[in-house]
């Protein structure tokens, strides 16, 4: 499909567009076909009368350069925060499932298995990261060569290097949807159309859709645009399910968020979290439900712990606080958290250590 007009939402029509045309996604079945069935027994949309209308299930990797959204699209389209964000690049450090369900599987409704995907590295951003860099990036290509179709991010009005090395990984005979993301920071509108014209001409892409991961009905539309990709099948997961994921894994990525979100440019890339003690306690006197929990941040150097802990160990303390009250939400207790930081030179360089720390 060709970028036109069409692709653009309302307020980035250029100028001399009419303003009232069909967005992608905006030609779904008029509602009230349905009530008209409910009222006189006629078929609803999509399935022939008395026959079961078939379910859609599929999986769909979300890629792209490091920084331009992925996370915050996965956690938006899901409904949750399942996948940790941050302004810096190299947040996402595994492969993380999102699940999405719409509708109910007796009415024939979809469930789209999402999965976010490290930035793909394209330079060592720091030194010493080498194997946990190639970890990143074989957790890419192994996501794009897995999945019924792929979502290629990239930020609106933008592709360069970095892009293009991401695009070269696309395989063959998958579809892939251009997500020109964060539209909302494009000022000169009227220069979309011609780069997402430039972007037809890089990739046989299945659709163009410019949105912000940010904006509900961008996301609401997008899912509308991506059913038809998901195959005729049985869902493979429960209908309330948000990801693959154990409770253990989010605890252990909402500290490292905190740790990003809270520390200065350097730190994250040679820093990570790892959970010493998960266990459910027993219930305060008033009968509130509780559990203890007790990680490491694992840094490279002294000077880094001394980071960490902040000036009389205010950062430390700020991290635990703002950790505590996410991980408090996530699992509906208490939450009693003890935080240390442990240095270990050379961890994000060493196979054995980044096995043992959950890198797959
Ligand atoms: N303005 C704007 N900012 C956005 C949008 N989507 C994401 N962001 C911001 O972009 C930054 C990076 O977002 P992430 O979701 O962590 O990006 P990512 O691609 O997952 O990054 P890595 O995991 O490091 O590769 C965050 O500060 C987000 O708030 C958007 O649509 N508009
Ligand atoms: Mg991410």
């Amino acid at each position: 499909m060709s970028p036109t007009p069409d692709d653009l939402p309302d307020d980035v029509l250029p100028e001399d567009a009419p303003p009232d045309e069909a967005l992608p996604g905006q030609d779904a079945p008029d509602p009230t076909a349905d009530v008209l069935a409910a009222a006189f027994g006629a078929p609803k949309a999509g399935g022939a009368a008395g026959a079961p209308v078939p379910t859609r299930c599929g999986h769909l990797a979300i890629v792209g350069r490091p920084n331009v959204g992925k996370s915050t699209l996965l956690n938006a389209l899901v409904g949750q925060k399942v996948s940790i964000t941050s302004r810096k690049a190299q947040t996402t450090r595994h492969r993380i499932t999102g699940i999405r369900t719409v509708g109910t599987a007796a009415t024939g409704g979809a469930q789209f298995v999402f999965v976010d995907t490290p930035g793909f590295q394209t330079e060592h951003i720091v030194r010493g990261t080498a194997a946990l860099n190639r970890k990143l990036n074989k957790q890419v290509q192994a996501a794009v060569e897995d999945v019924d179709l792929v979502l290629f991010l990239v930020e609106a009005g933008r592709f360069d290097a970095a892009d293009a090395k991401v695009l070269a990984l696309m395989p063959a005979g998958t579809p892939v949807v251009l997500v020109a993301n964060k539209l909302d920071k494009i000022t000169r509108r009227q220069e979309l159309l011609p780069w997402l014209q430039g972007m037809q001409a890089r990739h046989a892409f299945a659709e163009f859709i410019p949105m912000s991961a940010t904006r509900e009905s961008d996301i609401e539309r997008l899912l509308a645009i991506l059913t038809p990709y998901l195959p005729e099948q049985a869902w493979l997961h429960e209908e309330d399910a948000l990801t693959d994921r154990s409770e253990r894994f989010l605890v252990a990525e909402l500290i490292r968020e905190k740790l990003f979100r809270l520390t200065g440019d350097e730190l994250p890339y040679t820093s990570t979290v790892v959970i010493e003690k998960f266990e459910e306690a027993a219930p305060k006197a008033d009968g509130t439900p509780m559990h203890r929990i007790a990680a490491s941040i694992v840094v490279e150097r002294d000077a880094h712990k001394g980071m960490v802990i902040g000036d009389g160990g205010e950062r430390l303390k700020r991290i635990g606080t703002e950790a505590r009250v996410e991980l408090e939400r996530l699992l509906g207790t208490k939450v009693f958290l003890e935080l240390w930081v442990q240095v270990r030179s050379g961890w994000a360089d060493d196979e054995a250590r980044l096995r043992a720390y959950g890198y797959e």
